[in-house]
């Protein structure tokens, strides 16, 4: 037996790049709204190009997304037709609080989530729930500069209250931030930052963090008070950095950026500062503000279980290695791993990286760990009849199922569940498009907007419901 009997299968959105309705049931704006697709997209999510409204000349995908708003029952019944023990989700923080700082939440918002986990309980599935999944108001940066600001810890707290209480009963599994280290990476979408000329990037962004890892260890314990049988989780953009070869520098290097990565859930699964990371403030003459309240509530409340995302490992070189290729078409720079097979869109595909990246953070916090993000970008081809043929896709998937197994029955990792990302076509967080799809579950629309959002099963559909079935027994292609 590989897997535990309650493993929870299962598939990963986010709210801003599924639900559309960005302006229904008075919804407030986000910094996720105004990211536009196309080629100036990059310099608005991390932070260089401010853009904090619609401009004329750029299409918005997040503001339809692919109508999940209008077509969760839809999707849901879908998802419950693969046999889905588990359906990873987010809120947006705008349709609770429009503006972030109010003190009373808006109904509509709030009742919005409870249908769409009342629809998941219907069919047997557990929501999984990121609190943020790289949204802030739009008013929390003009008004307060977004997470640079500590005044955001309390809002945010008060985002936490309003649905712990509210979703009691009804959630079970939290985690407070999506890919909390994309703040290092993409500043705007993970943080709500916007640089002024000469600003010193780096002390805002370890001040944003220091916001975030609070406001995170705040949430666990509102959490846990008002119901002890929540889990709460962080979230992680993992893939271990390899060295590009065995010269120290490299080594020495690959350890650096490991360590950039595992400061947030150092903080989040230990509860204090990692003495390199302290260090390296020191070094680089950052106070982050740390109060001795901060501290307390840092170490009482760590999270009860770790979570990530895998679509790769990462390469590092170090300075003393000159004649390194880098990678492009990613928010993660780095040299590029010339053993690897990438993506479309240049991302290297790594299997047995996922079990080393599996055993890399079991062996360092000794926590449950959760798969909340894996899967393939790619472009799919409807055919005369229809059909789709994603064998690439279940031949990514097939591997990496199979490397997490082997995580877990040879290594002995204790794994929670596994949901892959975008389980229905959805918009790309990195690019803005739509035609970068990793579903089981084709919608109909292209990176423009056009198209009639109809749903449409592709072949992996039937080989994740496979997959579900025998609880990660049967991998084969079958059919
Ligand atoms: P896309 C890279 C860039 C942006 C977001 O990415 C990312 C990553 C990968 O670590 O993180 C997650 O859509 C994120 C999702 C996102 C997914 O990766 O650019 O949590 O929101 O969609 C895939 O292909």
């Amino acid at each position: 037996m590989a897997f535990r009997n309650d493993f929870l299968w299962g598939g990963a959105t986010a709210a801003n790049q599924c639900e559309g309705a960005y302006d229904v049931d008075g919804r407030g704006l986000a910094n996720v709204d105004v990211a536009p697709h196309g080629p100036e997209r990059y310099a608005v999510v991390s932070g260089q190009r401010k853009m904090l409204d619609f401009e004329d000349g750029y299409y918005y995908p997040a503001q339809t997304g692919i109508d999940f708003y209008h077509h969760y029952k839809e999707d849901i019944a879908l998802f419950a037709e693969m046999g889905f023990k588990t359906f990873r989700m987010s809120l947006a923080w705008t349709r609770i609080f429009p503006n972030g700082d109010e003190t009373e939440p808006n109904e509509a918002g709030l009742a919005f989530y409870e249908d769409v986990f009342r629809e998941c309980q219907a069919h047997g599935i557990e929501p999984l729930v990121t609190i943020t999944h790289f949204d802030c108001p739009i008013h929390l940066i003009k008004e307060y500069g977004g997470w640079r600001n500590r005044k955001l810890i309390d809002f945010y707290k008060n985002l936490a209250t309003t649905i712990f209480t509210r979703y009691k009963g009804l959630v079970k599994y939290w985690l407070t931030f999506n890919e909390i280290n994309m703040i290092l990476h993409l500043p705007f979408m993970g943080a709500g930052l916007v640089f002024e000329e000469g600003e010193n990037k780096e002390a805002v962004e370890y001040l944003a963090a220091h916001n975030e890892l609070v406001a995170s260890a705040w949430a666990t314990k509102i959490a846990h008070e008002i119901d002890p049988e929540v889990k709460i989780g962080c979230m992680l953009a993992a893939g271990s950095y390899y060295p590009y070869s065995c010269r120290p520098g490299d080594v020495r290097q690959a350890q650096l950026d490991n360590q950039d990565n595992y400061f947030f859930v150092d903080v989040q699964s230990r509860g204090y500062y990692p003495a390199y990371a302290v260090k390296k403030l020191e070094r680089l003459g950052i106070d982050v503000g740390m109060t001795d309240e901060d501290r307390e509530i840092l170490a009482a409340n760590t999270v009860d279980f770790i979570s990530f995302s895998y679509y790769s490992t990462r390469c590092s070189a170090g300075a003393d290695n000159p004649d390194v290729e880098r990678t492009q078409g990613n928010a993660f720079a780095g040299a590029k791993n010339p053993y690897l097979q990438e993506s479309q869109w240049g991302w290297a595909i790594d299997p047995l990286g996922f079990r080393i990246t599996l055993n890399d953070l079991y062996d360092r916090y000794q926590k449950p760990l959760f798969v909340v993000e894996n899967g393939l970008g790619a472009k799919d081809v409807v055919e005369e009849d229809g059909s789709i043929n994603d064998d690439y896709r279940i031949d990514y998937l097939r591997q990496h199922i199979a490397a997490m197994r082997d995580a877990v029955t040879e290594d002995g990792v204790d794994l929670l569940g596994y949901t892959t990302w975008g389980p229905i076509d959805l918009v790309s967080a990195g690019t803005g498009e739509m035609s970068k799809r990793y579903g089981f579950i084709y919608v109909d629309r292209d990176d423009a907007g056009n198209g009639t959002l109809k749903r449409s099963k592709k072949k992996s559909f039937d080989w994740y419901k496979k997959v579900i079935a025998t609880n990660g027994e049967d991998l084969a292609l079958g059919r």
